[in-house]
């Protein structure tokens, strides 16, 4: 190949609507990011130190997240473009609340991560397919993480749940894996 060749070939290996989902999915972990800060902001704010403990340690597993995506768009020679981030909201009201909307913003993530498999999927991307599983398994394994909080604070009282509830709940907190188990990695010997 000549050198005029080379420089003339085109070494991006996304398209156009890949890349920009990509670059989307790139900032809406960046927002997760900021979510999780904010909501570990207020829970240290109400004394709840365990529960914040393990908000920013999740802040910064999203900002890893986001770091995978814009790693990924380089590699496959796509353009990274950076852009605002936006605000995260309202605080919680309670301790209920904040795992609450915790859920329903994994749930979001996760949809959004299913529409860019799809779209690789029918692109015949499977480069960017094969990226994206990873993300699918860490989804489920978000979403089970926080189903489960949501689960002992709904036993503890939910919206109602006690001070001494509250305060076991937050000292378990600072010390839980970050990684739900999955269902998939049972056996009948280790259920
Ligand atoms: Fe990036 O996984 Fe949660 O949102």
């Amino acid at each position: 190949m000549t050198s005029k060749k080379i420089n003339t070939m085109n070494t991006n290996r996304l398209s156009k609507t890949i890349c920009k989902a990509l670059n989307s999915q790139m900032t809406k972990e960046a927002h997760a990011a900021q979510i999780y800060l904010a909501y570990g902001s207020w829970a240290d704010a109400n004394s709840y130190q365990g529960i914040s403990n393990f908000l920013f340690r999740h802040a910064n597993e999203e900002r890893n997240h986001m770091m995978k995506f814009l790693e990924y768009i380089l590699e496959r020679g796509g353009t990274v473009s950076v852009e605002a981030i936006p605000a995260p909201g309202p605080n919680p009201t309670s301790v209920f609340d904040c795992f609450k909307k915790t859920f329903e913003q994994e749930v979001d993530n996760t949809e959004a991560i299913y529409k860019i498999v799809k779209l690789s999927f029918d692109e015949g991307d499977w480069a960017t397919w094969n990226f994206m599983q990873w993300f699918v398994k860490e989804q489920t394994e978000e979403e089970t993480l926080v189903m489960n909080m949501l689960d002992k604070i709904k036993i503890a009282g939910g919206e109602k749940a006690s001070g001494e509830s509250l305060y076991s709940l937050d000292r378990d907190l600072a010390s839980t894996d970050d990684e739900a188990e999955l269902a998939r990695n049972k056996t009948v010997e280790a259920p």
